[in-house]
């Protein structure tokens, strides 16, 4: 073991008592390694982030498929093959850092890339949509969804007066609001989540021909989310559930994949699209633009170190390479600014991009010196440019060719604040995304609006959200009203422009209509006591492992259970700290003189009455009945419990991931 030591490098021979005159005197300023020690530890903390407080990373690659050459110059786009290395960070948005996972609440998704001509980051959302069009309103948003002033709470929650009340008297934020009242607010794991650049970005070829483009991230795993039900419990049981996750998949050697696509598109293209492509609150349905993949990334390292990484990451939208450039969204334009101010605030020195999590990959030269733990520093006498000094002496000169260049487009017009009139349209793309949900995806989106809505003290809001509601569809507002005990309806909002109803259906809009085709990177919970069947526990194992699915084994108390061939099992949990909640599918396999003290016991009862009100799948033995029924389950039990003696069919039906056609009969 090396030998402890003080920062500069002194060994330490006693770090258990600190220097004191006498057994029982007064501790000395001389001390120096304990003063130091401490001073050190007090100073631990750096400001959390203002939004995305609560976030995890993991560091990975990104593969091109083939040259792009012909619409971009960037240098990650030009080899099929290539691979460069990325990290990114998943977040919540509202919730301080301490904050559970499994916050109804957009998460983020930002991506460095590290690339030959230095860091690009895509500082994107799993929504591809945001709810206010100009950057000048996004203090007041954030102000709205986070604690209230007075109080501090709620914590990690837009179910309160303020946030509703700012989104009410903001009609701009309706498209925003279907999506995160849809169970993209709630994924099951980061591994199962889409992402977006939602801006409109520009790239740009060797020639300097410019083209839009926009930018997803497509699961590999399949999208799934959780239903709200389970985010509750889940915040109990486990407040690190999405952070739990991605650490047991990349550990495991379970590397999660995304697919990064891009609509791309021209100045004709966004002429004739009914919306203005400048605009964040927009999408352009896939229908309308296919997304052409265009690489991959693979998330298959940890940091070492949580705070040095993940804490310390810096991402700025205003991070592009040669071959990007910026479109005028004005959003984006505001959060160019935004980003570089808070990095200094946080990271509390200019030369945050000195960290090695944020330092690029590439040779870098410049002139900027000094400032606060400057790492990297000119070397030699040239310190500006121009200068005489020549050759090596002289120092880094601009490039001739390539390089970062703006696109040179012309504007016109009168200095004002003005907001176009092609960002008026604030109903109709949300009536799109309403429209495009599976009818147990509008029943959550109904629901998840009267959770919300009746958190929320002052009726005239309610009201006033009800209003906006009618303006995106009836059966929606309907549903509210009536959760929420309103007899009688307001009158719609007077919109800016009439809301369009004739956008057809977007299929790619829904996350049930877009599942995974197997049950691979799923973890299957399994209730076992004392006796067991061994046969059926290996048959659901080997099941599971050949679909590539984890299985966890619960039991009444912790240690370990002796099967029925006397095999002793170690469990990983014990039933009152693992609920159904957190897995994504059950097996219940008592055997029948233990299932009796199983079925006294409140946690299993809701082990079983939870599988079932979630939708999920089960295996089950005979004896588990008794259970079943003490948990109040029905006698006749659905198709989304099966028999565990048949594993392959059990396995098979978990591909589906929950057994709706209970949601549907109830
Ligand atoms: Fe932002 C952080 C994504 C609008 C200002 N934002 C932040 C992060 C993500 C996003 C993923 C966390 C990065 C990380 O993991 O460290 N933000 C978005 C998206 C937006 C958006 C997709 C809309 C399309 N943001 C936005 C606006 C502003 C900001 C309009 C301000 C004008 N965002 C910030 C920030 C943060 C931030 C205050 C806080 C911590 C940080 O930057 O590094 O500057």
């Amino acid at each position: 073991m090396p030998p402890l030591t003080t920062q500069v490098g002194a060994p330490i021979s006693d770090d258990q008592n600190s220097l004191r005159i006498g057994r029982r005197g007064p501790t000395l300023i001389e001390d120096q390694a304990f003063r130091e020690k401490l001073f050190h530890f007090d100073h631990e903390r750096i400001p959390e982030r203002v939004v995305h407080a609560r976030g995890y990373g993991a560091h990975g690659y990104f593969e091109t498929y083939e040259s792009l050459s012909d619409i971009t110059s960037a240098d990650i786009f030009q080899r099929a093959g290539e691979k460069t290395e990325v990290f990114v960070r998943f977040s919540t948005v509202a919730g301080n850092k301490g904050s559970m996972d499994l916050a109804r609440d957009v998460r983020g998704f930002a991506v460095k890339f590290y690339t030959n001509e230095g860091n690009w980051d895509l500082v994107g959302n799993n929504i591809p949509v945001f709810f206010i069009q100009d950057a000048i309103k996004f203090p007041d948003l954030v102000h709205a969804a986070k604690q209230e002033p007075d109080s501090d709470f709620p914590q990690a929650q837009t179910a309160h007066d303020n946030f509703w009340d700012f989104i009410s008297l903001m009609p701009e934020s309706m498209h925003m609001i279907m999506w995160i009242m849809s169970d993209r607010a709630i994924p099951r794991s980061f591994r199962f989540m889409q992402g977006f650049g939602v801006h409109s970005f520009r790239f740009v070829n060797a020639r300097g021909e410019a083209r839009f483009v926009k930018f997803h991230w497509k699961p590999k795993q399949g999208m799934q989310s959780v239903i709200w039900d389970e985010a509750l419990r889940i915040n109990g049981a486990d407040p690190d559930f999405h952070r739990r996750d991605l650490w047991t998949a990349i550990q495991s050697g379970d590397y999660p994949e995304w697919e990064l696509g891009v609509q791309v598109f021209d100045d004709a293209f966004a002429e004739q699209f009914e919306f203005d492509v400048l605009d964040a609150t927009k999408i352009i349905p896939e229908e309308i633009l296919p997304v052409r993949p265009i690489g991959r990334m693979v998330l298959n390292r940890m940091p070492d170190n949580f705070f040095a990484e993940t804490e310390q990451v810096a991402f700025q939208t205003g991070n592009i390479v040669p071959g990007i450039d910026f479109s005028e969204d004005p959003l984006l334009q505001g959060r160019n600014f935004s980003y570089l101010d808070t990095q200094l605030k946080r990271l509390g020195s200019p030369n945050f991009n000195h960290l090695p999590i944020n330092a690029p990959r590439c040779p870098f030269h410049h002139f900027q010196q000094d400032g606060h733990m400057a790492m990297h520093n000119p070397r030699g006498r040239a310190n500006y440019e121009p200068n005489s000094w020549g050759g090596a002496q002289g120092g880094p000169r601009e490039v001739a060719q390539g390089g970062i260049r703006a696109v040179p487009v012309s504007y016109s017009g009168e200095k004002a604040r003005v907001r176009s009139e092609t960002f008026a349209d604030h109903y109709s793309q949300a009536r799109q995304f309403y429209i495009s949900q599976t009818a147990i995806e509008q029943k959550h989106m109904a629901d998840a609006l009267t959770f919300e809505l009746s958190k929320v003290k002052t009726k005239a809001i309610r009201l006033r959200m009800l209003s906006h509601l009618l303006n995106i569809h009836d059966d929606l507002a309907e549903a509210v009203a009536q959760g929420l005990g309103i007899k009688e309806m307001p009158a719609p909002a007077t919109p800016a422009v009439p809301p369009r109803t004739d956008l057809p259906e977007s299929p790619a809009l829904s996350i049930l209509n877009n599942g995974p085709d197997s049950f691979a990177g799923r973890k299957i919970g399994m209730l076992l006591t004392e006796g067991a069947d061994a046969v059926s526990v290996k048959a659901i194992v080997d099941a599971a492992k050949a679909e590539g699915a984890m299985v966890q084994f619960i039991g009444p108390l912790a240690g370990s259970v002796t099967l029925s061939d006397g095999t002793e099992l170690e469990l990983d949990e014990m039933v009152e700290g693992a609920p159904s909640a957190i897995f994504d599918a059950v097996a219940i396999l008592p055997s029948a003189n233990q299932v009796e003290m199983l079925a006294a016991m409140p946690a299993a009862r809701d082990f079983a009455a939870t599988t079932w009100a979630h939708y999920k799948f089960a295996a089950y033995n005979d004896a588990a009945k008794m259970l079943f029924m003490k948990a109040g389950l029905p006698e006749d039990l659905d198709g989304g419990f099966l028999p565990a003696s048949d594993a392959a069919s059990f396995i098979a039906a978990c591909r589906n991931l929950r057994f709706w056609e209970r949601q549907n009969a109830a």
